[in-house]
């Protein structure tokens, strides 16, 4: 036991050195506009700059997290994860090529990448292109459907938090629509969730699934970031909201929709 605990000791700062150096590292791409920026920022709270109207992330952004966990055994743990946010792709024919060989350069840092679409755009021709031309990084990619907030009849069950009926059948036809042409490139089954960055709607599972896609070896750096709930990544306006409706029927949503659309 006595050795154990001395080999361990040996090792912890190894394992520091190698955390520092190469922390656990995830990526964000896309077309732009597809809410790469928006779903770091909810998911890490952090405050890249985004954009309603024209292309916005420029240039390749790194943002060290420090994480803390407020669930489970690991509670008030800090833990490092190092986030990339990418240009978006697609904006401009000009700027294409040197995006492309920006995204070469970067996603070779990243244990895992998230392609972020949107729900709203049915022409995914743009990220298949791309796919092709970064074949090399398949297998570290998982898919995020974002925006599903938005699909039609744009009636999202505010009350809940979840899309409504009508919505979840048309966002199971875009889930199989996008898996069957992803397929068709990456000549494999795919990671694809669907979720929505501004409810904060299944950022758990987005964030379990990036976790679960890192690569075997690094699978003890990962490991640190399991313990998050839910409540880590919906907005508080909207957790706040839920709570409150728990304990008062709620007669007309529009009171908390209106706060929702002014903290977003
Ligand atoms: N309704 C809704 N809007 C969203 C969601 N995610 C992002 N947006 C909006 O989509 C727009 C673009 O978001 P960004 O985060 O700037 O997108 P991006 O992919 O980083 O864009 P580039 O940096 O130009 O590539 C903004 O108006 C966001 O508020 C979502 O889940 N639902
Ligand atoms: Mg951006």
């Amino acid at each position: 036991m006595n050795q154990k605990i001395q080999q361990l000791k040996e090792a912890l700062p190894k394992i520091k050195q190698e955390l520092e150096e190469h922390p656990p590292t995830i990526g964000l791409i896309g077309v732009s506009g597809v809410g790469k920026s928006s779903t770091i920022n909810r998911l890490f709270k952090t405050n890249l700059v985004t954009s309603d109207t024209v292309a916005c992330t420029k240039e390749f952004e790194q943002k060290d997290i420090e994480l803390t966990l407020t669930n489970n055994t690991l509670k008030n743990s800090p833990v490092q994860l190092r986030v990339i946010d990418a240009p978006g792709l697609g904006e401009d024919i000009n700027l294409d090529p040197k995006y492309i060989q920006m995204y070469k350069e970067n996603l070779g840092k990243c244990d895992v990448i998230i392609w972020v679409l949107t729900a709203r755009n049915r022409a995914i021709a743009l990220d298949q292109r791309y796919l092709q031309e970064l074949e090399e990084f398949h297998s570290k990619i998982v898919f995020g459907l974002n925006q599903i907030d938005l699909v039609e009849p744009l009636n999202w069950k505010i009350e809940y938090n979840i899309p409504s009926e009508e919505q979840n059948k048309n966002i199971e036809v875009i889930l199989q629509d996008r898996r069957d042409k992803l397929f068709g490139v990456i000549k494999k089954n795919i990671k694809l969730i669907d979720y929505s960055s501004k409810t904060g709607y299944k950022l758990e599972e987005l964030f379990a699934t990036i976790i679960d896609s890192c690569p075997e070896e690094r699978t003890w750096i990962f490991n640190g970031l399991k313990s998050f709930s839910y409540k880590d990544y919906t907005p508080k306006v909207v957790l706040d909201a839920l709570e409150k409706r728990n304990s008062e029927k709620v007669s007309n949503g529009k009171s908390w929709l209106d706060s929702f659309n002014r903290f977003n």
